[in-house]
């Protein structure tokens, strides 16, 4: 399904469908409050309204299953004829002032990129895996808990904060080929109901987290960066009081998603489906209460061993759900990490599924 650019809602309707204020909203004249996030909000709002949702993919147009950096490229494409709706995107090094992320993709291809997917009529989503910032290990080193330690520890406590400032001059700076902003999600500080990440349950208490997510927005908008969309994505296996233990509030959120993988193959495949039908239910209605939108924000089954993983456990596990977008994670190059990739390349045997999930769901794509 490729649906062009969805039209953009009138502006009176924008402020009435979510967009946690900013500071440089709260400045704003009437006349100027539609923020390029609430455009992107209200973009978002009109897909899931129509019964759409936007497909995603990580490191879309960076590299593939054969292929590095080649103009125009994309297994997603190379598959189907077209792009992925969403392109998701990682900062993971950008605090340490880095050229490259942690997946050796440039920063500024990274940009360039996220312009294009925008002229497109698509969405850009992105992450970020920064640095333990005590041990310098990276974001899966949890030989120390940074945020134990914050509120007591001033160098530490301005290490994260020029950090974080590094990740919003990013943001801040992506901008279209007429040199307006581009609106992307942000999705600081996810899968933290994990203990995977120094960030996560077991290396913080919820309230070291939310007060981390609370400094980080506060740097965003004290820079009056108006171009994000915040996504809070958690991991799986929450119950309705877990999932919301560590959610800084509705002010600071406007994405309320959750990330689930799929693991373990054919044998897997009722764990994913009862994961997801017994998570996002309850995460889409609270999205709803709070005027917010709903997301799978990270999904898929590496290596896609089950061929019709698509159209057979994808969709009937988000089946009914008004979610704004399910993003599945990168196809690394085959010579760096051959088994791990999420959308089928040229050859591959889910390749046919790929294309019927492509053709005959409600899964938006771009040209
Ligand atoms: C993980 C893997 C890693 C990668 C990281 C950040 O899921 O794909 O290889 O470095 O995400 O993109």
């Amino acid at each position: 399904m490729n649906l062009k650019l969805f039209p953009l809602m009138a502006a009176m309707a924008l402020a009435s469908c979510g967009g946690s204020k900013s500071a440089s909203d709260k400045d704003a004249t009437a006349a100027d409050t539609i923020t390029p996030a609430q455009t992107l909000i209200s973009q978002l709002d009109s897909v899931v309204k129509s019964g759409h949702f936007y497909f995603g993919h990580h490191d879309d147009t960076a590299y593939g299953h054969t292929w590095k950096y080649v103009e125009g490229n994309s297994d997603v494409k190379a598959v189907i004829g077209e792009y992925p709706g969403l392109m998701s995107w990682d900062l993971g090094m950008i605090e340490v002032d880095s050229a490259k992320n942690l997946d050796g993709v440039p920063f500024e291809f990274i940009a360039a990129e996220i312009a294009k997917q925008n002229a497109r009529g698509g969405v850009n989503a992105i992450s970020w895996h920064p640095l333990n910032p005590i041990s310098g290990g990276n974001s899966w080193d949890v030989s120390t808990s940074p945020l134990h330690e914050v509120a007591t520890n001033a160098a530490l406590s301005d290490t994260l904060d020029v950090w974080i400032n590094r990740a919003a001059t990013f943001i801040a700076s992506l901008k279209d080929a007429e040199g307006n902003p581009v609106p992307v999600i942000f999705r600081p500080w996810h899968e933290n109901s994990g203990s995977w990440f120094w960030w996560g349950a077991g290396n913080a208490t919820p309230d070291e987290y939310i007060a981390l997510w609370k400094r980080t927005r506060e740097i965003f908008d004290a820079k009056g960066i108006n171009n994000v969309v915040w996504a809070y994505s958690p991991d799986k296996d929450l119950t309705h009081e877990q999932y919301f233990l560590t959610y800084p509030g509705d002010e600071y959120v406007d994405i309320l998603g959750t990330d689930i993988y799929h693991f373990d193959g054919e044998k897997g495949i009722d764990q994913y489906v009862s994961r997801v039908k017994s998570q996002m239910p309850f995460v889409v209605e609270e999205a709803k209460k709070r005027g917010k939108l709903a997301a799978l924000t990270e999904t898929g089954l590496e290596s896609l061993g089950v061929t019709d993983w698509y159209t057979s456990v994808l969709l009937p596990a988000i089946e009914g759900l008004p979610i704004a977008y399910v993003c599945v994670w990168r196809n690394a190059i085959e010579s760096e990490n051959p088994n791990h990739f999420y959308v089928p390349y040229p050859g591959h045997p889910a390749e046919a599924d790929f294309k019927a999930f492509h053709d005959n769901s409600n899964a938006v794509f771009v040209k």
